[in-house]
């Protein structure tokens, strides 16, 4: 009995609660369990936890060079600040766990194993369910297990406790079902069947968009007529578009918190000083804007590193379990079925969203500063686009995208205050972990545990809505948009 406990305990401490090591032995096990030779085996655990490892150094990059700002924004203007992107938000939930609940560091990983067998089981048993999708987009999974762990355990006290890392993996496997099956219908009108479903983090505002586009315009005149400035197409690079943001957003704010603070030990007790001696603030601050650059490329090599492993061990599982079922994918996947005008347009006018409701929140003194970041901003209103232009044309899609850039930055301040993540620097900030999320988030804080089992009982109901309004209840098993 006492070998046992102590074997327990031993693979507790250093596997479970070593997110590099854990997601090393789940592809080791998911390649051995697919009967791949020793060799691909060994490479898909070095290059799991290896990528971990990549990941934990660039959030480290990310936190240091993040802190003296925000302590210099706290001691100069009272106030907190944060990137919402899923980087930054994954790195900040993270660290937060790490701090406040050190016995949940393994949470969020667990949770990704707990959940994609939730997500099997529900699609396993659709004819009760409903459930068509299974959610495999990992890098997505990753990130928001993690911002889900720090819901749960932040705003829940009832769940810090053995059951809370099975209640976060839960209600992740019951949203990435669920909601990845509300953008069937959507998705194969867009794609015209083409077989696929949307697992990222905007299905709720992707069922949305496809219901009420086609009221707000029409869908003959799209956005193929629409001339684009020529200069916007250098945002299909994902490092010139995060430095360009990062410049325009820390040039500003590191400008007028000028050299002094930035300069001062007492002010800028962790992380990098400014040294005058050493280089001009000019300098200084471009240096500083880029290396968030840096460290936001650091960690997609490593999580894509990762999460390409983890994604051949899940889907060779899955595929032998679920035949016929929808894999629900990357958002990207659907940006070749819409107007080529649809990606850039919807980036720029949820930018134009967020940089008015970004000064709205500087004017009204808000406590808590909000930053754009590339994903939300690029993907999420790029997909809106797409999706509306399709049912509604440009009318449709200039508004939508425009008033997701809104609810990203208004909604992302509420979450950072429910979430207390202004001294962290970030929130996931995508459309999905605005609404429905940050609701759900207000059920937890108020309800406690009723809040989660509300929650958990309403992800299940949707999809039986959904089975009950369709019309040819066989046609809904083959995905066709009716
Ligand atoms: C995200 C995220 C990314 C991008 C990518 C888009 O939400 O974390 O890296 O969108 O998946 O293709």
């Amino acid at each position: 009995m006492e070998i046992l406990t102590s074997i327990l305990n031993w693979f507790s401490q250093n596997i479970l609660q070593n997110p590099a090591f854990f997601v090393g032995l789940l592809v080791l096990v998911g390649y051995a369990l697919l009967k791949k030779p020793a060799h691909d085996v060994f490479a898909g655990f070095v290059k799991a936890t290896v990528g971990y490892m990549i990941l934990n150094v660039a959030a480290g990059g990310l936190v240091s060079t993040f802190r003296p700002i925000l302590a210099a924004l706290n001691f100069k203007f009272k106030i907190g600040a944060a990137v919402i992107d899923p980087y930054f938000g994954l790195t900040a939930a993270n660290t937060k766990i790490v701090e406040e609940f050190p016995d949940f560091v393994g949470a969020a990983t667990t949770a990704l194993l707990i959940g994609f067998g939730v997500n099997i089981l529900l699609v396993a048993l659709r004819k009760v369910t409903k459930v068509r999708t299974l959610f495999i987009t990992g890098h997505i999974m990753v990130q928001q297990a993690a911002t889900i762990s720090l819901m749960v355990l932040f705003l829940i006290p009832q769940l810090r406790n053995a059951w809370g890392t099975l209640a976060i993996g839960v209600i992740c496997g019951l949203y990435w079902a669920v909601s990845s099956n509300m953008t069937v219908e959507a998705t194969q009108r867009l794609t015209g069947g083409g077989g696929f479903a949307i697992g990222h983090q905007q299905q709720f505002a992707i069922w949305f968009v496809d219901k009420i586009a086609d009221k707000l315009g029409n869908k003959e005149e799209n956005l193929d007529n629409l001339k684009l400035p020529k200069f916007l197409s250098i945002f299909h690079d994902t490092v010139v578009a995060s430095a360009t943001l990062m410049l325009i957003f820390f040039g500003a704010i590191l400008t007028i918190l000028g050299p002094e603070i930035m300069s001062n030990p007492e002010v800028i007790t962790s992380g990098t000083l400014y040294s005058p001696e050493k280089q001009s603030f000019f300098m200084y601050v471009i240096q500083t804007a880029f290396t968030f650059s840096v460290y936001l490329f650091i960690l997609m090599q490593g999580v894509r590193m990762f999460v390409a492993e983890l994604t051949n061990a899940f889907q060779g599982i899955s595929s032998k379990l679920l035949p016929g079922s929808f894999p629900a994918v990357d958002v990207a996947a659907s940006y070749g079925f819409g107007s080529p005008n649809a990606v850039l347009s919807g980036f720029a006018f949820g930018l134009v969203g967020q940089l008015i409701t970004i000064a709205l929140l500087v004017i009204f003194k808000s406590p808590i500063l909000i930053i754009t970041g590339f994903v939300p901003v690029f993907f999420d209103n790029a997909a809106i686009a797409v999706y509306a232009d399709k049912r509604g044309g440009w009318k449709a899609a200039t508004i939508l995208s425009f008033c997701s850039g809104v609810l990203q930055v208004a909604v992302g301040a509420i979450a950072v205050a429910l979430l207390d993540l202004a001294n962290f620097g970030g929130y996931h900030g995508n459309i999905d972990f605005e609404i429905p999320w940050v609701p759900f988030g207000y059920l937890f804080k108020y309800l406690g545990l009723a809040g989660y089992v509300l929650v958990c009982v309403l992800l299940l109901v949707i999809p039986q809505l959904q089975y009950a309004k369709a019309k040819d209840k066989e046609a809904y098993y083959r995905g066709e948009a009716q």
